[in-house]
């Protein structure tokens, strides 16, 4: 099965528009997923997600591993059926939780043992078992088992997890079985340019149906974070899909698209909006501000979501200060609203020539604010 079209390529800049094609639909790109870590998409009703445009999101083995458990989940027919959820479903593989939320126990080339977040309990992740687990969960894309540091980190921690990543991409290559799902390796490097083309390498050696950039947006500058992918790029074959993980602020999305990026995703835009930070575009609102306690506008005036098609900016404020739910949900609306819009926008003007002019544009909206 074909898993990526590559539709047009952009004259000036790297920036593509494609199709990746997953067994419950294709997916034009660049695509940015919302994160549902625990089998929802927090504040969201399937159906609200899927009439903002939302096609495809993001689980976390790592959280369903441990609750509900991959076996329940199995049980109950899949999670596409647990979570009444058609559209696409891409895993993470556990990688990046075991090590920013669990205790982690112990760390070889067989697998990470670790403590779970939630009672201590202990865990053994394997690259085996991470394929076992992302295939009984039924994602449309599963993640190979990677190790991710930090920044900073000293040039050996980066040389092992790079490594060890590589033997993993390995394992996981070799155990992972399904003509329905797709396998995207993952690769590491920390910030190390060398250490990076020889992980592009290697990993496209081993051969995978798309490639995801990991270890990025972990606390290193961000001109840091764009001259690593301006690195990896040109070892990505064109014909594949390329992800850039954990990273969905508008500034960022539009720097990773102009370098080739296909596929985000992040919390954010949800995390912010039960913030009450929305995203509009003039640039990052904090609902609660005084200002618009009597503001009759809608959040954004250009804004044809739901939320902003019935609500006042005077009404969200007051549902944020009273503590309610549907303050959540309204703005979650909003939010990802804006990023499938955002998303959109990007593919048009990629199409049409017009990306550099929209890239430009926006940046001036969105640079320096954390969005
Ligand atoms: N690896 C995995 N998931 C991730 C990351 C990674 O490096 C990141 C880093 N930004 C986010 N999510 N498996
Ligand atoms: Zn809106």
């Amino acid at each position: 099965m074909k898993s990526f079209t590559f539709l047009h390529q952009d004259e000036k800049t790297k920036a593509r528009v494609g199709i990746l094609h997953t067994a419950h639909g294709d997916i034009p790109t660049p695509v940015f997923m919302p994160v549902g870590t625990q089998g929802t998409v927090k504040a969201m009703a399937p159906d609200r997600l899927k009439a903002i445009g939302v096609k495809m999101l993001l689980g976390n083995s790592y959280h369903l591993h441990l609750r509900p458990g991959e076996d329940l989940i199995g049980e109950m027919g899949g999670l596409h059926r647990f979570m009444s959820w058609d559209g696409s479903i891409l895993t993470d593989s556990g990688g990046f939780q075991i090590f920013s939320l669990s205790g982690l126990v112990k760390i070889d080339d067989q697998g990470a043992l670790f403590r779970s977040h939630l009672d201590g309990s202990l865990h053994n992740f394997t690259p085996e078992t991470s394929m076992q687990i992302q295939q009984d969960i039924g994602a449309d894309v599963v993640m190979i088992l990677d190790q991710c540091v930090g920044y900073p980190a000293n040039d050996f921690q980066v040389k092992t997890s790079t490594n060890r990543t590589l033997v993993w991409a390995k394992k996981c290559r070799e155990a992972f079985q399904s003509d329905s799902q797709m396998l995207f390796g993952i690769l590491q490097g920390g910030t190390l340019p060398e250490l990076r083309r020889y992980s592009a390498e290697e990993t496209v050696n081993i051969g995978f149906d798309g490639y995801a950039i990991g270890g990025l947006s972990v606390g290193e500058p961000k001109p840091i974070m764009y001259s690593i992918i301006d690195e990896v790029e040109p070892y990505l074959p064109k014909s594949q899909a390329r992800y850039l993980m954990g990273v969905g602020s508008p500034d960022s999305i539009i720097e990773g698209v102009m370098r080739g990026i296909d596929m985000f995703d992040c919390v954010l835009p949800t995390r912010n909006a039960r913030n009450s930070a929305l995203l509009t575009w003039s640039g990052r609102m904090n609902i609660d501000r005084l200002e618009y306690s009597r503001d009759s506008n809608p959040i954004d005036p250009h804004c044809q979501c739901y939320t902003c098609q019935n609500f006042s900016r005077s009404y969200l404020r007051h549902l944020f200060k009273a503590g309610e739910i549907l303050a959540a949900e309204l703005a979650t609306i909003h939010n990802l609203f804006f990023m499938v819009e955002l998303m959109n926008r990007i593919r048009k003007a990629i199409l049409n020539g017009s990306f550099q002019d929209l890239s430009s544009d926006l940046l001036a909206r969105f640079q320096g604010q954390i969005v």
